[in-house]
């Protein structure tokens, strides 16, 4: 049948992952304050981590994929210099996976260092337990993020419901800021608030020396993008 043949991509697509690290660096400090953990498979029909997931979707087999990108994680992360903070992102229905949750799971040992990317897009409003989750968690030793702040439903309220450690403003936001003083406007206010939350702000997908001058200029350090280095398998040195 079509499902069968669906779940028998699912599972190579599943079984051919890699994980990617990018860097995200801190300006002032010229030093990598973390890496974020990019999923990606060579299998040709689900070449995507969008498509990867919206299969999951239609299977039912989100805490499966969650599960094995996370284990995927752990098993790499010996290969990341110790003092470095790794970003992983998980989806929002992966709050109520048991598994996530447990100290014994493969990433907790590492929890100190791991900050988890819970996405904007899909409503986090939709889940009304991930407060108590985001709760046991942070027990665990975890930091949070919002990943795809200005992205979707980057409503205030989710920073209040939630209170992240960390905001990653969404690359649409900083792509072409130097051009746009409307930008450079929102992104300066939306830096000094965070701050005074005590909130990290990171910025993702800069791209050229322009957005970044533009990004400093608006109180921005923390910053990532194919300007200081794409994902890539074996880590790379930033370029400055
Ligand atoms: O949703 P999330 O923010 O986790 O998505 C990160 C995606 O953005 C990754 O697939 C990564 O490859 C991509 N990405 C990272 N840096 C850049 C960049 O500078 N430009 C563009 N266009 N994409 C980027
Ligand atoms: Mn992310």
């Amino acid at each position: 049948s079509d499902r069968a043949g669906l779940e028998l991509t699912f599972e190579r697509a599943l079984a051919s992952v890699t994980m990617h690290y990018q860097p995200i660096v801190s300006w002032s400090k010229k030093n990598v304050y973390g890496y974020e953990a990019l999923a990606r498979t060579n299998d040709p029909s689900l070449s995507s981590p969008l498509a990867l997931i919206e299969t999951a979707e239609r299977l039912g087999r989100l805490p499966q994929l969650g599960r094995h990108l996370r284990r995927v994680v752990a098993a790499t992360l010996g290969g990341l210099p110790r003092e470095t903070n790794v970003f992983v992102n998980v989806h929002p229905r992966d709050l109520e996976d048991e598994d996530l949750l447990s100290p014994t799971s493969p990433l907790a040992r590492d929890a100190q260092r791991i900050v988890l990317e819970i996405t904007e897009r899909a409503s986090i409003e939709a889940f009304p337990d991930a407060p108590r989750q985001l709760s046991t968690l942070r027990n665990l030793g975890y930091r949070i993020a919002i990943d795809d702040v200005g992205a979707g439903h980057a409503g205030l309220s989710t920073f209040t419901r939630l209170e992240p450690d960390v905001a990653k403003l969404d690359m649409a936001l900083i792509r072409d800021v130097d051009s746009s003083t409307t930008k450079q406007a929102v992104i300066r206010s939306m830096a000094e608030l965070f701050g005074q939350l005590g909130v990290l702000v990171i910025t993702e997908g800069v791209e050229t020396p322009r957005e970044r001058d533009a990004l400093l200029g608006a109180g921005c350090d923390f910053l990532q993008g194919f300007l200081f280095g794409r994902p890539t398998e074996r880590l790379q040195d930033p370029t400055w």
